[in-house]
């Protein structure tokens, strides 16, 4: 039951957890500087909430406690918006700028530039929010300029919108024009929760936060990760406005709204197509999606001479970045074979200029996401290319299927060497069976096994592979120490200066060290952190070649597939030869400290249950761990010891019934005593 009335000591201590709420929230929103951690202010939340539960009287509309999301909707009522919210005229490249600053000039009737406000331009929805008096009263999208919908409760549990403002010279009527957009991480992590749980994904973050916004129930809104970043001004009342547009976005933030710290103002054009190219490159970095900058006269005379055409401010311009999706056809599906065998169904494609670069071939991954995609040669496909990643099929346009398109058919044999294929059940991958008589799986284990995570030859490019395979002059990675001055010199574009400097870095590699070696060896699933981790437990590599399954499962982070995948690469006798070659021809490495196959309880599989009394469970783990033993959360066969502490409960049960060896924890104490002096 909530008490009657409030004593006034918990209404002072209800507005100060307010104020430093509303604080923290700025600290952590506008300036990108914490100065708590989230425990701490959730603490302060849930001290608020208490308070408010038991005096609801003391509940305010500002409460940072209402973002939680109220009772859904029936539906949106409509909002006019006083002043219209604007769109903004495109402009895609530099060329296209310059225009735009002759326009201004021209008008303006200046010969030189005036100064622009360079910001970035957000991928998200643009909202208006409004404030009486300093308190956030309503919330609405843009909708048609004229009239949007009124979304107030879903942009209350936005934590980047402040629910009252702060500072000085706030008017008594304000209302402020951004963005909401979603964080690609949040993105990243609402979609897998999402997959996790049988529901819909989302195809981008921008129809994310579409989604997300527009929901009837705010408290669906209210787990959404949601941003707000303020640019601009619709109505405002009772105050004088500041004289250029990066004054106002000053006032904003210290009133308490979320400004983009890439903003800056250019005192000429130069500085703004350099702004331009500059924001290009840091995109691919960022945790947001942008798609372009935003450039604003500067001046707020300025952009009131100016004017609009349709809607749009004569003094703004977006200036885009090149798409990052573009369609074209797909001409023919070539399979290239990996290094491990696995084909990979390349499309060429009719060249396209998408995401700044002109793409010709893009991956289509499997037979699976052929099928997914429902692609056929002569189709018009999407391809999208964003940052720096590998361009990607992204659909087929299916409503222009030509008549004469072809299915793409998968190979019955491998493309490069003829030897069969296999498919090993639930694995999507197709793998040519020729091992090293594929020139083409030839090539690539060569190509890996000189990369710079690897021995690190410098100068054996891929042109040079190629024809050393394709010239029979090296079968597998140690032909290649077997390699002469002269043939090296008689392959094409190799001057005899570059064939003694590839001899002086082959002969270099020969000093290497065991986690390159085991990493260089291409052994499936083993990349570098696991060589690491291979060559740290066993020490050798003859320990780690004589190592079984059960064995590879003690090292921490190897699981059954990649246990199976060493064991069974070492009980290949091709591939025991290579080693061997390998080392006969020198290549060889520093012992490496064992650390941990030397130690007592190496190899042995400890579990922890029931309390114990005089250490505390992660402590007694890590000294377990100290001694070599993997501590693992469950009894099975392979268990060595069970420690039970009180009230010992289905583990200690199943570990007699397994016959598993159980110690007490005085047993244990004495244990560790013996085997550590403490
Ligand atoms: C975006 N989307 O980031 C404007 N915008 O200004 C920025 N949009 C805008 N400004 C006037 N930074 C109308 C729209």
């Amino acid at each position: 039951m909530p008490d009657a009335a409030a004593p006034p000591e918990l209404a002072r201590e209800a507005e100060l957890l307010r104020v430093q709420l509303h604080h923290h929230n700025i600290c952590y929103y506008v300036e990108d500087n914490p100065r708590i951690s989230d425990a701490e202010y959730d603490s302060l939340l849930r001290r608020l909430q208490d308070i408010e539960n038991r005096h609801p009287d003391l509940r305010t509309a500002d409460s940072p406690t209402q973002r939680v999301g109220a009772t859904p909707l029936a539906a949106f009522a409509p909002v006019r918006h006083a002043v219209p919210m604007l769109s903004l005229d495109n402009a895609f490249g530099a060329e296209e700028l310059r225009d735009f600053d002759r326009r201004v000039r021209e008008r303006l009737g200046l010969d030189t530039s005036p100064d622009y406000v360079c910001e970035p331009k957000f991928d998200g929805l643009a909202v208006s929010l409004r404030y009486q008096d300093g308190v956030f009263v309503r919330g609405a999208t843009r909708g048609d300029g004229e009239t949007g919908e009124d979304i107030s409760a879903n942009l209350r549990t936005l934590a980047s919108i402040p629910l009252r403002l702060a500072g000085a010279a706030v008017p008594p009527v304000l209302e402020v024009r951004g963005e909401v957009y979603m964080p690609l991480r949040g993105f990243a992590e609402l979609n897998a929760r999402a997959e996790k749980s049988g529901e819909k994904t989302f195809v981008n973050p921008r129809n994310a936060a579409a989604g997300s916004l527009r929901q009837l129930d705010s408290r669906i809104t209210a787990t959404r990760p949601l941003r707000f970043c303020a640019y601009g001004l619709g109505q405002v009342e009772g105050r004088e406005e500041p004289d250029t547009q990066a004054e106002m976005l000053a006032r904003l933030r210290t009133w308490g709204f979320p400004v983009s710290p890439l903003l800056t103002v250019a005192a000429t054009l130069d500085e703004v197509i350099a702004y331009f190219e500059r924001l290009g490159a840091l995109r691919a970095g960022l945790d947001y999606a942008i798609d372009g900058a935003v450039i604003k006269v500067n001046c707020l005379d300025f952009q009131r001479q100016l004017g609009f055409v349709a809607r749009a401010p004569r003094a703004m311009i977006a200036c885009k970045f090149p798409a990052e999706e573009a369609t074209t056809t797909l001409l023919d599906v070539e399979f290239q074979v990996g290094r491990t065998g696995v084909l990979t169904p390349v499309a060429r494609l009719r060249p396209v200029f998408v995401g700044g670069v002109t793409v010709a071939n893009a991956t289509l991954h499997n037979a699976d996401e052929i099928a997914r995609l429902d692609a056929r040669i002569g189709d018009t496909l999407v391809v999208r290319r964003a940052g720096d990643v590998i361009p990607q099929v992204v659909r087929v346009v299916g409503e222009l299927r030509p008549p004469q398109a072809r299915a793409i058919v998968f190979p019955d044999a491998c493309p490069v060497c003829q030897s069969p294929l296999e498919r090993t059940p639930g694995e999507a991958a197709v793998r040519c069976t020729g091992g090293l008589v594929c020139r083409a799986q030839r090539r690539e284990s060569i190509r890996h096994f000189a990369s710079r995570g690897a021995l690190d030859i410098e100068g054996l490019g891929d042109k040079i592979i190629e024809q050393l395979v394709d010239r029979d002059l090296v079968t597998t990675v140690a032909d290649l120490y077997r390699l002469e001055r002269a043939q090296l010199a008689g392959l094409d574009r190799m001057a005899e200066k570059s064939a003694d400097n590839l001899l002086a870095a082959i002969a270099r590699s020969r000093e290497t060290t065991l986690p390159r070696f085991l990493f260089a060896l291409g052994i499936r699933e083993v990349g570098q952190a696991t060589a690491r981790a291979l060559a740290r437990h066993f020490g050798t590599l003859d320990a780690l070649a004589a190592a079984d399954v059960e064995q590879l499962l003690q090292v921490r982070d190897v699981g059954p597939v990649v246990a199976e995948h060493v064991a069974g690469f070492f009980a290949n006798a091709d591939n025991r030869a290579v080693v061997a070659a390998l080392r006969a021809a020198g290549v060889d490495w520093p012992e490496q400290p064992v650390e941990v196959s030397a130690l007592p309880l190496a190899g042995q599989t400890w579990v922890l249950t029931g309390t114990l009394e005089h250490l505390p469970r992660d402590q007694a783990r890590e000294r377990l761990e100290a001694l070599g033993a993997t501590v693992a959360g469950s009894v099975s066969a392979r268990t060595h010891t069970v420690v039970a502490g009180a009230k010992a409960g289905s583990k200690l049960e199943r570990a007699r019934a397994l016959g598993v060896r159980v110690l007490d924890e005085a047993e244990f104490m004495a244990l560790l005593q013996y085997n550590t002096g403490n």
